[in-house]
């Protein structure tokens, strides 16, 4: 073949390679099938919008007169270390909230500055996954303020809350209590970290001093006694690996209501 014949059959090769191409996108635009596809996409656009802004919606608020008169109390009614009894004898004078991990600049605040923070009141119900609910009315500081003023670095995807107690019969690491929540709940206007219960300060059996109140989720991601907020990016090496402690035990780590 010469090559000026080759280069015609070059160029004819090309063109109808075109021609392929742009039949094949009309094709493709007109078929069914890519139409599905695409609105699937939609779909799922809109399905993920929902669920982020079906986040981002408040738990309902009650009124002064659905409180509780006997809000039950769960898990460990008082942490059994012989710190956690000192801090308690006094007053919880020297109780620090510290928030460390992934952030710009680790916080150790003590009460006085967390009650500085921007600060909410609600009355929400508290549901236990055992099958009982009580509502109550909750102060606290605004978690996401607290965690802007640490700074959160660009990896940080998770909070996890360190607890005071221990659960279970090993009182030691393996059954120390601990919770987390992604950066949608941490943000969420009703979350908070509670120093207050129905007026009165944060009695022990519901954590004193400083407890979680997460109102989008069951009870047990209600972190008590929190002593620590630690910004992680996994959770995977903290301990059973699940995100907390009863997720370690079998329940879902997203437990949303
Ligand atoms: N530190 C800690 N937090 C905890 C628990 C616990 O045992 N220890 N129990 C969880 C469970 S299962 C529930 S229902 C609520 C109970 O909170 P309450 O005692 O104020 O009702 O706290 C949650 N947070
Ligand atoms: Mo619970």
């Amino acid at each position: 073949m010469s090559g000026a014949s080759r280069r015609g059959l070059i160029r004819a090769a090309g063109a109808s390679l075109a021609g392929l191409t742009l039949a094949a996108c009309d094709r493709l635009n007109a078929s069914p099938g890519f139409s599905r596809v695409l609105a699937g996409a939609e779909d799922l656009t809109r399905r993920a919008q929902r669920m982020v802004t079906d986040r981002k919606a408040l738990a309902r608020e009650f009124s002064p007169a659905d409180i509780s008169p006997d809000f039950k109390a769960n898990g460990t009614l008082r942490p059994s270390s012989a710190a956690y009894a000192a801090q308690a004898a006094a007053g919880f004078a020297d109780w620090r909230i510290v928030v460390d991990g992934l952030v710009e600049r680790p916080l150790s605040l003590s009460l006085a500055e967390l009650r500085a923070m921007p600060a909410r009141t609600q009355i929400t119900r508290h549901d236990c996954v055992e099958g009982w609910s009580s509502i109550g009315k909750w102060t606290g500081a605004r978690l996401g303020p607290l965690v802007d003023r640490a700074g959160l670095k660009p990896e940080a995807r998770y909070l996890v809350f360190h607890c005071a107690d221990h659960l279970g019969p090993n009182q030691d690491a393996t059954d120390r209590y601990y919770e987390s929540i992604d950066l949608i709940d941490a943000y969420h206007p009703q979350t908070i970290l509670a120093y207050e219960m129905n007026d009165a300060v944060l009695p022990v059996p519901h954590g004193a001093p400083v407890r979680l109140r997460v109102e989008r989720q069951l009870g047990y991601k209600h972190a008590k006694y929190v002593q620590r907020i630690e910004a992680v990016a996994d959770f995977a090496h903290i301990g059973g690996g699940k995100g907390g402690f009863w997720e370690d035990r079998g329940y879902e780590w997203y437990a949303g209501i």
